[in-house]
């Protein structure tokens, strides 16, 4: 008698429970992977917002039509999150498994970067440009540039946020672009690398991305990914550009930081002073010592790869990183010598971009990684 009497209460919570979860269930959202911020259009600010919803799981979606990771709309059970923007985290899972993490949900950041729904007016992000002196600054720092360049030379810049009179606090993440006054720079071959340990990642806890937009834009956004913020000043990485080499004359260029966006692990927002440095290209053509920079050529078999690789090239290879398609370096070798095997580490299947540093210059080669 008893038993019964206490079944039936639980019979009754029972049901009451299906009848308030079922509802919630039946209220599926619409995600355009991608589009972490559900704004209607995909950009760095997306990346910043993966890295607020790191790590969290929540329900997968159901299995939809075609590829989950295209700018398509995907059906999606909520999460019982939501982003500082109010978003539901559920567009945080672009690739809609369960987790929010870098290898399947940046990706569709990347890929479907700069795409914009034509179903709903897209609610523009918001760059608000701080000011010198008063916020923190993000600046190349151009001492080590040397006074004149020749076209088709390579230059690198470390990038440094805050100074000690004026240090950041709080960084979670950080998106902003560069911008060059012309078209000296070959944006599509230049890079960022935020690898090294710094003030901002004295863990290594980050990830980040860039894209060449078009010849005169490139977008980088920065996150750091385990919840915890980071005050400091200086190095946070630096920047590889090549100028192109046809460029008659001598010419002064500028290359802009600008549209900086700085979050703390709560996403609210530090306002930062971008910078512009001045970049002299001289007139005097293409010095024998970068023709053999074109004539590198590296060899690398098999491709597409599985675990591993064997490179050679005319030249002793100094330094060999392979780079993912969001330009994340996911490995280093050291190999010093001409010919090597290399073991690939663990990693999801897809185009990965190799590149052989040696006193000769670099070289890149396309490399498909298979399952
Ligand atoms: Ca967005
Ligand atoms: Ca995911």
């Amino acid at each position: 008698m008893f038993k019964k009497i206490r079944i039936l209460p639980a019979l009754v919570i029972g049901i009451l429970l299906c009848a308030t979860v079922q509802p919630l269930r039946a209220q599926q959202l619409i995600v355009y992977p991608g589009d972490v911020t559900n704004n209607g259009v995909v950009n760095n600010v997306d990346f910043l917002y993966l890295g607020l919803g790191y790590n969290f799981i929540g329900p997968p979606r159901d299995p939809g039509n075609g590829n989950p990771q295209s700018f398509t709309p995907q059906l999606a059970n909520p999460w019982p999150l939501i982003l500082p923007n109010g978003t539901n985290m559920a567009h945080a899972d672009c690739n809609g498994d369960g987790i929010v993490n870098y290898f399947y949900d940046a990706f569709p950041v990347y890929v479907n970067y700069g795409e914009r729904r034509t179903d709903i007016p897209v609610v523009e992000d918001v760059f608000t440009r701080g000011t010198e002196g008063i916020d923190p600054s993000l600046r190349f720092n151009a001492s080590a540039v040397p006074t004149n360049l020749n076209p088709g030379s390579a230059f690198s810049m470390p990038l440094e946020f805050g100074t000690a009179a004026l240090p950041v606090e709080d960084l979670y993440g950080l998106s902003f672009s560069v911008l060059f006054d012309s078209s000296f720079v070959n944006t599509a071959t230049a890079s960022f690398d935020f690898s090294p340990i710094s003030w901002a990642n004295p863990d290594n806890d980050r990830v980040y991305m860039y894209r060449s937009i078009d010849e005169h834009r490139i977008d980088v956004a920065w996150t750091r990914t385990d919840h915890n913020q980071r005050s400091g000043h200086g190095v946070i990485g630096s920047a590889d550009f090549i100028i192109i080499i046809d460029i008659i004359g001598y010419h002064e260029f500028s290359i802009i930081i600008d549209s900086v966006k700085m979050l703390d692990k709560f996403g609210n927002e530090t306002l930062v002073a971008g910078d512009t440095v001045l970049i002299n290209v001289s007139p005097a053509a293409l010095s024998s010592e970068q023709e053999p920079q074109a004539q590198l050529r590296m060899q690398v078999q098999p491709n597409p790869a599985k675990d591993r690789l064997w490179i050679s090239q005319e030249s002793p290879i100094e330094t060999l990183i392979l780079w993912d398609a969001l330009g994340q370096p996911v490995q280093r070798w050291h190999p010093n010598t001409n010919q090597t095997e290399v073991l690939l580490p663990q990693l999801p299947a897809g185009l990965y971009l190799l590149e052989s540093r040696s006193k000769q210059g670099r070289s890149y080669q396309k490399i498909q990684i298979q399952p």
